[in-house]
């Protein structure tokens, strides 16, 4: 009965074997929208891919300014004093648009998620895998990012080191899919989509509807959590987990005195610390006799929303060179009193330690600390992230 199939060259066998799989049987899904297209994947495309750049550069910011390498430590930047207020204001709010603009992407394209057969070629396979990658790690940036500025962290890693990481393999597949979709994204780039004319036109109402109803959602997203940090616009701050404004003394608190162990009991004995060639120590009521400094400085949380203060204290680089130190050569280590904690310790840069506006700060417009702001003394300085405006801090140490 077999004997009527002719033989083969050995070599063709094994592509033969293929339809006896019988793949075509199998039926995928159809899509009857036309907006499931390369125009619309291109549209809604370059703004997620300029939303995601102003994540990508603003992180890499807020991350050397907290993990300095050796060598720049004492040189970052001290102004503009609002610098990592902006550039932190915009890392949470491009990421907040590039979630409605990442959904709207996936809606556009999914359907190819149902392509038949679902790998023809070794290149085929590996251009999916790499879309793969580009979607799991996108959505992994914009959702851990959201979780993190409602501090709900349900996973077990640490948020800050994976979501850097993340970051990296995000745009390496980002920057591969432009590259891989090159010529789709010339082609729909411009007004009218290149080679074939009919189809957007056909499609303009739609698409245009799409599009309208995409920038709306960003911008109603935007508008109603941008006044966290972007404070002119406070009064439709509305869906933002910080109001800038609701707090002790008019400003938020990330961690409460509570939560870091720290009580007014425990602060009976306080003094302020200071190490170097000349170490002392100084009571409050030494550290109020001492020349105080009014300063108006932000403080900006890596969570998003920042607030502009009225601080007053002493100079930092007052208390350094009482300590013998030399302010612009050396660093400071600050410890707070607080019991456990990623922000227990900080080392501030010459940098900060030199500028005349860093200062232990007693004060906080125009009143004493209380102590959910960091009572008896906090640090406050210059175009620096919140996690670096230690707190409740007792000991500096000239290094
Ligand atoms: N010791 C200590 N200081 C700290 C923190 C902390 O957890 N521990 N949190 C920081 C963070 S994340 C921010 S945004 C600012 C907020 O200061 P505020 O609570 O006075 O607004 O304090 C910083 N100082
Ligand atoms: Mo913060």
């Amino acid at each position: 009965m077999t004997s009527r199939m002719p033989k083969l060259p050995r070599s063709v066998l094994p592509a033969l074997r293929l339809p006896a799989l019988r793949l075509p049987a199998v039926r995928p899904p159809a899509f009857t929208g036309r907006l499931h297209d390369a125009r619309t994947a291109t549209s809604v495309g370059r703004w997620l891919g300029a939303a995601f750049a102003v994540c990508f550069v603003t992180g890499i910011v807020s991350h050397y300014l907290q993990h300095p390498p050796d060598r720049l430590a004492d040189h970052l930047p001290t102004r503009p004093v609002w610098g990592y207020r902006l550039t932190q204001g915009l890392h949470v709010a491009t990421g907040l648009a590039a979630i409605v603009l990442l959904l709207v992407k996936l809606w556009a394209v999914y359907p190819r998620l149902f392509v038949w057969p679902p790998v023809r070629s070794v290149r085929h396979a590996l251009e999916r895998l790499s879309v793969a990658v580009l979607v799991a790690s996108a959505l992994f940036q914009v959702f851990t990012g959201l979780l993190n500025i409602a501090e709900w962290y349900p996973w077990p890693f640490s948020f800050v080191p994976v979501h850097f990481a993340v970051a990296w393999i995000a745009t390496g597949s980002i920057l591969l899919h432009i590259a891989v979709k090159a010529p789709e994204i010339r082609a729909h780039w411009g007004r009218r989509s290149e080679g074939t004319l009919a189809l957007p036109a056909e499609d303009a109402v739609d698409r245009r509807s799409l599009l309208l109803g995409t920038g709306a959602a960003v911008g109603l997203v935007t508008l109603t959590t941008v006044g966290q940090s972007f404070t002119p616009l406070k009064r439709v701050d509305l869906l933002a987990p910080r109001h800038p404004d609701h707090g002790p003394q008019g400003l938020p608190v990330n961690r409460t005195a509570a939560a870091a162990g720290v009580s007014e009991r425990g602060l009976r004995a306080w003094r302020l610390q200071v190490t170097g060639p000349r170490p002392y120590a100084l009571t409050l009521e030494q550290l109020r006799g001492l020349p105080q400094r009014r300063v108006r400085l932000p403080i900006a949380c890596v969570e998003g929303w920042s607030v502009d203060a009225h601080w007053e204290g002493v100079r930092v680089r007052d208390l350094v060179e009482a300590a013998g130190g030399r302010p612009g050569r050396d660093a400071v280590r600050v410890t707070s009193l607080e019991v456990s904690g990623a922000y227990r310790v900080m080392e501030m840069g010459a940098g900060y330690v030199e500028d005349p506006l860093t200062l232990v700060a007693l004060a906080l417009n125009g009143q004493a600390l209380s102590l959910d702001h960091g009572f008896p003394a906090r640090i406050i300085a210059p175009d620096r992230p919140g996690v670096l405006q230690t707190k409740w801090v007792h000991r500096l140490e000239v290094l």
